[in-house]
């Protein structure tokens, strides 16, 4: 039976998409790099560090590991500031109705973030006492979309993979849940996502019904 629900933070639960390209977008305009929104669909999903490789590949110099360094961490301030703004009424559509009725049926709940920031997001979202488990990204050693922050989740749950459903809006978090042997639903496009067991255009769509249902299926 569907005991556990396992949450991706960016794109899911809130949009802070917007956050990161806006704070990439200063750094890679400092160093005279191109960079776009249609490029910034491929630093969805993924971690700090890959983010900024993703970054660099498109300018002609090298970097040493002390620029990388100080480059992050420029980019994570700019980010936190940014972020600053996030508040309860940041929610996606119907994540808190979604939340609330988990809940009330005594599903466990957890996220699976790549972002370090997580926590002081769910704070500001106003929802961290929904979650048994939040995973602490910086305790990692696989990003996604290999299954590790899913597997991590459903442990510190106490909950089998297979009675674990995950919801995610990258096709490297879909893949990640595939991984881990959970049920996927996929929140975007379906040419994108077509890993997940099902496919929903937005989070709106989504309830505890449905989710069960999806579950059995
Ligand atoms: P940070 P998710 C991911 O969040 C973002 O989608 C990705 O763009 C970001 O680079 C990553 O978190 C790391 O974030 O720099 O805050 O540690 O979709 O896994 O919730
Ligand atoms: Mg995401």
């Amino acid at each position: 039976a569907l005991e556990a629900v396992i949450f991706d933070l960016d794109g899911v639960l809130t949009d802070t998409a917007e956050f990161h390209y806006e704070a990439w977008l200063e750094l890679a305009n400092e160093l005279g790099i191109p960079f776009d929104k249609a490029y910034n669909e491929n630093l969805k999903g993924v971690d700090r560090r890959t983010s900024l490789e993703l970054l660099l590949q498109r300018s002609d110099r090298r970097y040493s590991e002390a620029e990388k360094e100080r480059f992050m961490q420029r980019k994570n301030e700019r980010y936190r500031e940014l972020i600053r703004r996030i508040r309860p009424e940041h929610l996606l559509p119907g994540i808190g109705e979604l939340l609330e009725g988990l809940k009330a049926r005594g599903i466990r709940m957890a996220v699976a973030s790549a972002s370090r920031n997580a926590p002081a997001i769910l704070v500001s979202l106003g929802i961290t006492g929904y979650f048994d488990e939040i995973v602490d990204a910086g305790m990692l050693e696989r990003g996604k979309p290999d299954p590790e922050i899913f597997l991590r989740a459903a442990e510190a749950l106490g909950v089998p993979p297979r009675n674990c459903l995950g919801i995610e809006d990258a096709s490297s978090g879909v893949d990640a849940i595939r991984g881990a042997n959970m049920v996927a639903i996929g929140i975007g496009d379906p040419g994108t996502l077509g890993n997940a067991h099902r496919v929903f255009p937005s989070t709106g769509m989504l309830n505890l019904a449905l989710l069960s249902d999806t579950y059995r299926s």
